[in-house]
């Protein structure tokens, strides 16, 4: 089994996260084909996106599934909390973070230049964002984690992605306060920044980003 993709995604990110907590071994490697809309890629996953998961040459996509997938396979321990609702808490959280957080900080990511950004995208991300960071807090549990006191899949889907916003928002200077600065999400923020081995994982994911985000300045 293992994962093709670049740690510079947060999906991929998520992904290597959640393989951790668990203690599953899952080596990241570069998609076959020479990238992700090669035809062997294409072949394992037709959206061409990353990351996929090879399973003995069978393919899987989309990083929440392939969690799940991991959960099902490798149940000995558990990248979920106990209870029921703990468990759909945890999973909301990474919901909620693919279908609310995400659609307002990728729209940053085209305003990164300040000559030609638009202040309407900037204020209206800005809003949304302490919004929809509110939605995951309502979602969370009892801390300092998500849900309880070790992470699971909703610390390894929001982490990414907050981590994510934290590079946008600091390389564009857009004035935009950082919704995980304060309260519940800041306790959040620090239990899982210093994590063992969430840590780790996000640095290396903020780094391979960011340098992805000066890649893109010096070609703009
Ligand atoms: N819903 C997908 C999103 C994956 C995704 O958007 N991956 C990006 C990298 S961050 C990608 O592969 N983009 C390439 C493309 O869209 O062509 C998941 O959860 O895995």
């Amino acid at each position: 089994m293992k994962l093709y993709g670049a740690i510079a995604s947060p999906y991929v990110a998520r992904v290597v996260m959640y393989a951790k907590i668990k203690g599953v071994e899952l080596p990241l490697m570069e998609p076959p084909g020479g990238g992700i809309k090669s035809p062997e890629y294409l072949r394992l996953n037709p959206i061409g996106k990353m990351p996929t998961l090879d399973v003995d040459g069978q393919g899987l996509g989309e990083s929440t599934i392939i969690c799940d997938y991991l959960e099902d396979a490798f149940p000995q321990t558990s990248g979920l909390p106990k209870l029921p609702l703990d468990r759909a808490r945890s999973r909301l959280i990474a919901r909620i973070t693919d279908l609310y957080i995400v659609q307002h900080v990728s729209p940053l990511f085209r305003q990164m230049n300040p000559a030609k950004r638009d202040q309407a995208v900037v204020e209206s991300s800005a809003k949304e964002l302490v919004k929809t960071f509110a939605y995951a807090e309502h979602a969370m549990g009892s801390g300092p984690f998500c849900v309880g006191n070790t992470p699971t899949l909703g610390d390894c889907a929001l982490s990414t992605c907050a981590m994510m916003m934290k590079k946008i928002l600091g390389a564009g200077n857009f004035g935009i306060t950082d919704p995980t600065e304060s309260g519940r999400l800041s306790v959040w923020w620090k239990a899982v920044d210093s994590h063992r081995d969430c840590g780790p994982i996000l640095q290396a994911y903020g780094t391979a980003f960011e340098g992805f985000l000066k890649m893109m300045a010096a070609r703009a």
